[in-house]
């Protein structure tokens, strides 16, 4: 009676569905980083707890997106796309605006914070275009990719690393552990998008390694999404 109570509140997750596992992980990954960003909030210094707060913030709306997407890959099994590019422009921009926040005392400006909002916002519309099959994906993903390396120069070498520099050891440290977490970590990304626009012999190739565009997704989003939270939250310790 209870059994059956259950599975009909929350569909099944048949025992070889990767996919609708890492949803149900996922969701329960970005609910508990939340509640620990925000419930941390309390004891951190008032210089760094808008940071901490954007944290909290960026891994919440994951939670009530993936949600959602998980209730909808769970009736449809299909790629809740639409939901996850709204996540993405949401929560990317909010990324952005971390480095704006560990910046800002060392001279930081909102025109660098517009400029790499602008370029995250290019990045996510176009590989939205390529990946809902609206345009050319190869053409779109590449346009992408370019907005996407403006991002990486700016935190390697531009003016967000010179700004980390100048703002002292702890935030310098930190902004290069983010600097990792956009080179490797967001680079998971366009490797799920080559295997969700591959056609042909390269789609069934990947399919039967068991490679899926939403896995990789869901891991993706949990590592760098907490990751960089973490980052955050551990340089607040440190130079409190
Ligand atoms: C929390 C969500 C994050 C950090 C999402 C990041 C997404 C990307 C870095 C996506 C990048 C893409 C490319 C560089 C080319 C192909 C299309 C995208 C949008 C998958």
């Amino acid at each position: 009676m209870i059994h059956s109570l259950l599975l009909d509140a929350t569909t099944a997750i048949a025992k070889n569905d990767y996919v609708s596992f890492t949803f149900f992980v996922g969701t329960m990954a970005m609910m508990a980083a939340s509640v620990f960003f925000f419930f941390e909030l309390s004891n951190t210094s008032k210089e760094w707890r808008t940071s901490v707060l954007v944290s909290g913030l960026i891994t919440f709306i994951a939670a009530v997106h993936y949600y959602y997407m998980r209730g909808y890959y769970a009736d449809t099994h299909e790629s809740p796309t639409f939901f996850r590019y709204v996540d993405w422009l949401l929560t990317v921009p909010l990324m952005c605006v971390e480095f704006y926040l560990i910046t800002k005392k060392s001279g930081g400006t909102s025109g660098l914070l517009w400029k790499m909002i602008l370029a995250s916002v290019v990045m996510l519309v176009t590989g939205y275009m390529g990946e809902a099959g609206l345009a050319d994906a190869t053409v779109w993903g590449t346009v992408s990719a370019i907005a996407y390396f403006y991002i990486v120069y700016e935190v390697w070498m531009g003016s967000v690393k010179k700004l980390a520099s100048n703002a002292g050891p702890a935030v310098a440290a930190a902004n290069s552990a983010l600097g990792w977490f956009v080179l490797v970590g967001w680079a998971i990304y366009p490797l799920g998008y080559l295997i969700g626009t591959a056609d042909g012999q390269w789609y069934e190739s990947f399919k039967n390694i068991g490679l899926d565009m939403n896995i990789i997704y869901n891991i993706g989003d949990a590592v760098n999404k907490i990751g960089f939270g973490l980052v955050i939250y551990s340089l607040s310790r440190k130079a409190a």
